[in-house]
């Protein structure tokens, strides 16, 4: 491939007319934009542990009241992207969130799309629509965009999930605003027990349900009862489920996908390079997660990434119990545009 024209290349006046135009030449940037590799990626391989997160959580729960900081979220944040970003890759931001007992974060609706997986507590939950969603440990709940969602807590002890949104693409395609609303008058509407059996659908008269998000709550139990029945298979070595709309089978929001993965007792498995950033959260047991000479424990309720295009490994450290993980990823996104890529 041979070189191109530099910018220094140019005479400085031909340069300055084309900065009047507010003109650029492409050639000295075009291999800047477009390498002839793969691109280098801002987003790193990143841990972020539990125990650390938990204890600084808990100090935001003493220093500001929830009047304060309508959502009390920690935001991990990718280094590469620059802590400021709030972002764990291109199209992921995740948060830990933090409600006391008693308190309520109010009812507002944005244009992101928001899912929860719920980490620890007991008695919190999340109305969505006028749908209210019970939060237990490793539940996921749908918060897709539009929706008003707020947040309460009748328990005894500290509630605190995993927000993931695809917050920095909707803000980087300068579309990220929200709306404020009022407290929800809760219906006796729960998709989650109407489509609780997959493979078969309520069906009233006037046919199927036209609703774009028919299943807000996905309960922990279901998603691990039916990992536990693909492991009843010994044939199946890739024991994992896409959280789906149980009426299209599509992914069940628009941006992002989100998935659960049982690993057995032992058990590697190897995830091939995909373009899509990924997010592993634990939700039961220990896996190290391998990936650019890296590897990295992650305990209960430890949350790693992985930058687009990286081989992983995952690994259960346990040789007597299964592992559970929660992932996260950008693959809706790289479908619909057509740019999804598995290298082998
Ligand atoms: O709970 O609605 O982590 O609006 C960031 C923005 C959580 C929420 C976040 C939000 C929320």
């Amino acid at each position: 491939m041979n070189d191109l024209g530099r910018l220094e290349d140019l005479p400085l006046d031909y340069r300055q007319d084309l900065t009047a135009q507010n003109l650029v030449p492409l050639w000295p940037s075009l291999r800047g934009v477009m390498p002839p590799h793969l691109p280098p990626r801002k987003t790193q391989a990143t841990h972020w542990s539990y125990r650390a997160i938990k204890p600084l959580l808990l100090r935001a729960g003493e220093l500001t009241p929830i009047e304060k900081a309508e959502r009390r979220v920690l935001v991990l944040a990718n280094p590469g992207h620059g802590l400021d970003k709030m972002q764990a890759s291109s199209a992921i931001y995740l948060g830990m969130q933090l409600l006391l007992p008693g308190e309520w974060a109010p009812s507002h609706r944005h244009t992101p799309n928001a899912v929860r997986m719920v980490v620890e507590g007991e008695g919190a939950w999340t109305t969505v629509e006028g749908e209210k969603c019970l939060m237990s440990r490793g539940d996921l709940i749908l918060t897709p965009t539009g929706q008003w969602h707020e947040h309460g807590h009748d328990g005894q002890d500290p509630v605190i999930w995993l927000d993931v949104l695809d917050l920095p693409l909707v803000y980087y395609m300068e579309m990220s605003y929200h709306v404020d609303g009022q407290r929800q008058a809760v219906g006796g509407r729960q998709g989650h027990q109407q489509y609780a059996r997959g493979g078969l659908a309520p069906t009233p008269v006037f046919g199927r349900s036209d609703r774009r998000y028919p299943m807000l709550r996905y309960p922990w139990v279901d998603a691990k009862a039916a990992l536990q029945a693909m492991a009843a298979d010994a044939s199946i070595d890739c024991l994992q489920i896409t959280y789906v709309n149980p009426e299209t089978g599509e992914d069940a929001e628009n941006i992002l996908g989100f998935y659960a993965l049982m690993l057995r007792p032992g058990q590697s498995l190897q995830l091939p390079a995909r373009s899509p950033a990924c997010v592993f959260h634990q939700i039961e047991g220990r896996a190290e997660v391998q990936m650019q000479q890296q590897a990295f424990v992650l305990e209960s309720a430890d949350t790693c990434c992985a930058p687009g295009y990286t081989p992983v490994t995952l690994r259960n450290l346990s040789g007597d119990q299964p592992a559970f993980l929660f992932m996260a990823d950008e693959s809706p996104l790289h479908r619909k545009l057509g740019l999804y890529e598995v290298r082998a």
